[in-house]
């Protein structure tokens, strides 16, 4: 058994005494009560899952063990003095609890390029696939013809988890030469960590480029336990579907429009509103019309507002320092920034909003755009692979602590108004 592996058993049996334990004490103690309201509008505000790697705060944002964005830029080892992050620390930190050391983030680079290898197959299902395909439907396809690699029938789960996480970069950059540069792939340099590999591979080798990989690999891996990706992983993996038929199901979730795929929305829109307004620098008075007559429309303004998060979100602002530090001229970039100012008071003046501020996809295409990447269609999948460590570290808390079939129970409108006028239980 590897370091890493044996820690994390460690780690998970005195967890799972204590759970036990807290159970046994306080498992009758009620954690809230559920309205009717609640029921029909997305199950908002209901506490009914436990995800151990990370805690969203409605205004502080995400904490990861406890580490805001910031502090985990400060505490993390990367790969230069003062720069971003290795998302490989995160990693390790989500999954075992405790902030790593330089020498485990590197020894899990070098773990994670020994499990890095695709098998042809896959690049085969992807392939049939037409070019037209969504970048997304195109990796998703990719991870379940990885599925035949999953060994979940004879060890639990850690090394699954470990093998698609390692191979996933492969596959993203795949898609991405496939659909964007004629089908001319990139071979995996065996000295880089895992978000640079993915940079490289994709064929950005600007040192910078692979730092926004570092940052962005970072702060999309995880949001807590109830958004669509990981509630879905947590899911399907009840089910004891293996970690890739389970992450395949999440990364679908991703793909709306209403989650992941809003960091392409906010790019086309601005892309849109430099093409009607004929200027690449719009002044905030012109994107101030811009942002009313999208509402005037019944569209909502992409990457703003948020079903949890009642403040900018750290990982918006910590892009913008990026954008500040690498490229404080750039005119999109600018734009963002003008954007910022701009929307929030718009928002907030229509009175139905509850959080009018900035989400993590307010910013994340300027900064790709900046080096080149303009195929906006493809960042969800940047997004997807990112989120992998998150709901991996946490698909793999999930069957270590035995969290048995997720099954709440559901109701009929018909029984619903029965149970109003007193002719029966809700709940039977
Ligand atoms: N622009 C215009 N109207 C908005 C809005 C926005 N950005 N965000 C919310 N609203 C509207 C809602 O449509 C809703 O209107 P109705 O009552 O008429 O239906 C009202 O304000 C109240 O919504 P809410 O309770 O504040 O927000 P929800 O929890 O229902 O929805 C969303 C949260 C993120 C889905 C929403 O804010 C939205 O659609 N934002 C734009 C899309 C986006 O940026 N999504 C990415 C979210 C982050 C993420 O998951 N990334 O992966």
């Amino acid at each position: 058994m590897g370091v890493i592996k044996e820690g994390f058993k460690a780690k998970t049996d005195v967890a799972n005494a204590e759970i036990k334990e807290l159970i046994k004490e306080h498992g009758s103690k009620k954690i809230g009560e559920v309205t009717l309201a609640q029921a029909y509008q997305g199950m908002r505000g209901i506490t009914g899952l436990v995800t151990e790697t990370s805690l969203l705060d409605a205004q502080e944002g995400i904490r990861f063990r406890g580490y805001s964005i910031p502090e985990l830029q400060e505490k993390l080892p990367g790969m230069h003095k003062g720069g971003e992050p290795l998302p490989e620390g995160l990693f390790l930190l989500m999954l075992l609890g405790e902030l790593p050391t330089e020498e485990q983030v590197h020894h899990l680079t070098s773990v994670w390029q020994r499990r890095s290898h695709v098998p042809n197959h896959v690049f085969a299902t992807i392939d049939a696939l037409p070019v037209t395909a969504h970048p997304m439907t195109m990796f998703v396809t990719g991870v379940m013809a990885l599925q035949t690699e999953s060994n979940f029938a004879k060890d639990p789960i850690y090394d699954d988890a470990m093998d698609l996480i390692a191979r996933l970069p492969r596959i993203a950059a795949y898609v991405y030469r496939r659909k964007y540069k004629n089908n001319e792939h990139i071979q995996p340099d065996g000295l880089l960590d895992w978000a640079g590999n993915l940079a490289h591979m994709m064929g950005f080798d600007d040192e910078s480029f692979k730092e926004l990989m570092r940052l962005y690999m970072t702060i999309h891996a995880d949001h807590e336990g109830g958004n669509v990706s990981a509630h879905t992983t947590h899911l399907v993996g009840s089910a004891l579907s293996d970690p890739y038929l389970s992450y395949a199901a999440g990364m679908n979730g991703l793909a709306g429009p209403l989650h992941g795929l809003a960091n392409q929305e906010v790019i086309k829109w601005i892309f849109e509103m430099q093409e009607k307004l004929g200027t690449d620098s719009p002044s905030k008075e012109q994107i101030a019309q811009y942002v009313k007559d999208t509402l005037s429309a019944g569209k909502v303004v992409p990457g703003y507002g948020h079903a949890v998060l009642r403040k900018t979100d750290p990982r918006f602002t910590a892009q913008m320092e990026f954008g500040k530090k690498h490229m404080p001229d750039d005119k999109l970039v600018n734009t963002v920034w003008n954007i910022y100012d701009t929307v929030p008071p718009i928002l907030q003046s229509l009175g139905k909003i509850k959080n009018p501020w900035p989400n993590v996809d307010a910013h994340s295409g300027a900064l790709l755009v900046h080096f080149g990447l303009v195929e906006y269609e493809f960042y969800t999948v940047l997004f997807a692979v990112s989120r992998a460590l998150g709901v991996m570290a946490s698909l793999c808390w999930d069957r270590a602590l035995g969290f048995p079939l997720e099954r709440p129970k559901s109701v009929t409108t018909e029984s619903v108004k029965l149970w109003l006028e007193g002719k029966g239980e809700i709940w039977e």
